[in-house]
């Protein structure tokens, strides 16, 4: 669903709109981090394998039986440092990590419901992920935000009540589940000041578009800064989410959006899951969004341990080493004033664009398609290797060099004339 440009709900002019929306579109790559007590089976149920963050409602187990996990959630090996330094490393500038998913347990202590970290080894120890996340992202210079499903399988008033919901009495009541889940998300919000509230599982009847629009200008009440992305019903919201894939031309200037997407096949930790994208993969990936005005949302699954897996770890600490040479064709741009090209991705910041080289066009012969004279240009990670630029008919031509700098993507930051 699109994302509106501009929110209809609350008094906001459009530069107060961009001034809100400013830290988000400068960003342009952020961590996802999905962690809960379906961490600790790690995606086995019996001789079934496939399992993550849906868990309860794949295995059908019973709702009883599925609360035992909570424990053994005792992450003795989380570093909230640990985690924000990784995020900085790979060169994201925030993090969204789910404070509950569609499990309903929430991941800091509640003081509205006993299912949370309350009641678990880590939380009796007197943890709280959330506070200790957020602290290190201040620390880091990440931008601290959370997740929050709507739809819930655990609570008693969500009103598509599940039948292996053992633990559940009652009628479901949706007003009272509204004004619990107002309440957390208020406690998030207070406790934590997550820059952007990342709803999910809206889609399920009980959850109207009127409770959706109700909830976004509570919020935004709340906090008049916070970002809510546009999955919290009704339509609205203030960026699109594409879900593992990216749009191919992008929302249309003025819109914003964000690409979430998993690093293997799962977003919980999933122990068999060993299809991790390459790092070629993610470069381009985020090359991609940036290339038309999006974000790039990539995704840990850490362990019931509190690790983020190693070869999550790998990837993002090389995406990182190309993200220290080529930051700068990645932060504040906008997207690129042509469609993608044979040979890659372009992005914009003013005058400059830079050439995203995913591969060395045949005869080396690098044409973009503008008529605007290029007056310089060169390779973000070598300054010496020569480009030389002429005007033909069908654009600017770049001669490139026989080899380079880059496999994954070579960046050429090019002044060009004019508009
Ligand atoms: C989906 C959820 O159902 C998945 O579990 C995951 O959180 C993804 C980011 O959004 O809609």
């Amino acid at each position: 669903a699109p994302a509106s440009a501009q929110s209809p709900l609350i008094d906001e002019t459009p530069a107060q709109h961009d001034a809100r929306m400013a830290w988000f579109r400068d960003a342009r790559f952020g961590m996802f981090i999905h962690w809960g007590v379906y961490s600790v089976p790690a995606g086995e149920y019996k001789d079934q394998k496939d399992h993550a963050e849906w868990f309860l409602e794949t295995t059908r187990m019973p709702v009883s039986e599925y609360e035992k996990f909570a424990a053994q959630f005792n992450p003795t090996k989380f570093d909230a440092h640990a985690w924000a330094a990784l995020a900085k490393r790979a060169g994201m500038k925030y993090l969204v990590i789910t404070s509950k998913h569609h499990d309903g347990f929430a991941i800091y202590p509640s003081a509205l419901t006993d299912w949370c970290i309350k009641d678990t080894p880590f939380g009796k120890a007197g943890r709280d992920p959330l506070k200790e996340l957020a602290e290190a992202c201040k620390d880091e210079g990440i931008r601290f935000c959370t997740y929050h499903s709507i739809m819930d399988w655990h609570h008693p008033d969500w009103g598509i009540r599940r039948a292996w919901n053992d633990k559940a009495t009652g009628t479901p009541d949706m007003d009272r589940f509204d004004a619990y889940l107002k309440g957390q998300v208020a406690e998030v919000v207070k406790n934590y000041h997550p820059g952007i509230m990342w709803f999910d599982g809206q889609w399920e009847g009980p959850w109207t578009e009127a409770r959706g629009k109700d909830m976004y200008a509570y919020l935004r009440k709340l906090d008049p800064q916070l970002i809510i992305n546009n999955r919290v019903g009704g339509g609205t919201g203030d960026y699109g989410t594409p879900e593992q894939t990216i749009p191919a031309t992008g929302f249309g200037p003025g819109v914003d959006w964000e690409s979430c997407m998993t690093l293997n096949d799962h977003w919980g930790y999933n122990k068999n899951d060993h299809n991790w994208k390459s790092v070629t993969t993610i470069i381009r990936n985020l090359v991609d969004c940036a290339s038309k005005g999006g974000n790039y949302l990539l995704n840990v699954g850490p362990t019931a341990e509190g690790v983020i897996p190693a070869e999550s770890v790998e990837r993002l600490t090389k995406v990182g080493d190309w993200m220290k040479v080529n930051g700068e064709s990645i932060y504040r741009t906008t997207a690129s004033p042509f469609r993608k090209t044979p040979w890659g991705r372009c992005t914009r910041k003013g005058s400059t664009l830079y050439l995203h080289v995913f591969g060395r066009p045949e005869g080396g012969s690098l044409v973009v398609p503008m008529s605007n004279k290029v007056r310089k240009a060169s390779f973000l990670a070598d300054s010496s290797l020569p480009i030389y630029a002429g005007s033909q008919a069908d654009g600017q031509h770049l001669a490139l060099p026989p080899d380079l700098p880059d496999a994954e993507d070579s960046v050429i930051a090019v002044t060009v004339d004019g508009e």
